[in-house]
């Protein structure tokens, strides 16, 4: 009964290990690099992996994601077929995906990227703007995420819109869904936040043609995969005025390179992956309580559907 760790650092692999070997005393948890007996591995907890690097384990009971998406996991051309995915999620990935979309759709709001530029030239501007009731907020993806953000935006006073596969209804929130909805949800929105998974669906939703369906000058607010964004799009939008601003977590590359042209580009705020991560000490106990459902069970509420992508 073997645990299989695979994490892009081997510092952030060791620590995942020691968390989980103290919380699962029973099961052997080893590096995925380091694995002695292939075939007693029967989870692997994993991010960002290798490609291949779960074929040689022919006993996979379950693949777990350390974090919401799959898409990294999905990546790997060689993952063995038809093995579940468990994701960690939880409240505090959600608390935490919250604060980042509140502070930055404030910040959007409230002009705080023109005023803190004023500072810098000692300018004395005031920036009146309109109430939040008066700023309409747009949320891609209503899922644990999505919808947690939304109500949240929606309660601090901003008209919200959201928008999602399958129908939904949330408290304050004006639901559109599917390819249909997209219309109407973009119409009149000025603030577009992503937070959806990354699928051959939703690659590249990030682009001109949405961006010019948005209110003229709005900001986009990416926290959800790079691939979502079509970069030469955005900074086109940017320097034609159709959009305002950008805060952007995610990237086609990461860490993002340093030659990108979105480092230096005024109008974007660059964060690294940092909207919302799951850290050891608490996603450790979500990934044994998981494993430990899985093996009692043969099934978690957090499984993934592989075939639809999240
Ligand atoms: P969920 O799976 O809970 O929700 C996904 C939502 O997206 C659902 O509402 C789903 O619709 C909707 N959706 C999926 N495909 C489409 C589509 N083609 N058209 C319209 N809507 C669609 O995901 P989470 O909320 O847990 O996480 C979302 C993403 O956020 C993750 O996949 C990950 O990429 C990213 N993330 C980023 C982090 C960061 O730090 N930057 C941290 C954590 C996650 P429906 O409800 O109908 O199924
Ligand atoms: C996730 C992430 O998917 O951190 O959880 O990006």
């Amino acid at each position: 009964m073997t645990i299989a760790v695979s994490l892009p650092a081997e510092d952030k692999t060791e620590w995942w290990c020691q968390m989980l070997r103290d919380l699962m005393p029973d099961w052997k948890i080893e590096p995925l690099d380091k694995v002695e007996d292939p075939d007693a591995v029967t989870y692997t907890v994993v991010w960002r992996p290798a490609t291949g690097a779960m074929t040689p384990f022919s006993n996979l009971k379950a693949i777990v994601s350390l974090g919401a998406g799959i898409d990294h996991v999905l990546a790997d051309k060689q993952l063995p077929q038809d093995v579940p995915i468990i994701r960690t999620v939880g409240t505090d990935l959600t608390q935490r995906m919250k604060e980042y979309v509140a502070l930055h759709v404030l910040r959007h709001h409230r002009e705080m990227p023109a005023i803190e530029a004023n500072q810098g030239r000692k300018l004395w501007e005031q920036i009146i703007v309109p109430p939040a009731t008066q700023r309409r907020v747009g949320v891609m993806g209503l899922g644990n995420l999505g919808s947690a953000a939304a109500e949240l935006l929606s309660q601090i006073g901003f008209p919200v819109v959201g928008w999602s596969r399958s129908p939904k209804e949330l408290q304050g929130v004006q639901c559109y869904s599917g390819p249909d909805g997209f219309k109407s949800f973009l119409e009149g929105t000025e603030i577009l936040v992503c937070l959806l998974p990354l699928t051959d669906s939703t690659r590249g939703i990030l682009n001109a043609d949405t961006f010019n369906q948005l209110k003229r000058g709005g900001s986009i607010i990416n926290a959800a995969r790079g691939p979502h964004m079509v970069d030469s799009d955005l900074i086109e939008a940017l320097n034609s005025g159709q959009i305002g601003a950008a805060t952007l977590d995610v990237f086609h590359v990461e860490p993002l390179p340093d030659t990108h042209p979105f480092w230096s580009n005024p109008k974007i705020t660059v964060t690294p992956h940092i909207a919302s991560m799951i850290d050891a000490p608490t996603g450790s106990k979500i990934v044994a309580k998981n494993i430990r459902i899985f093996e009692e069970t043969g099934t978690v509420p957090d499984l993934a559907d592989a075939k639809r992508g999240y």
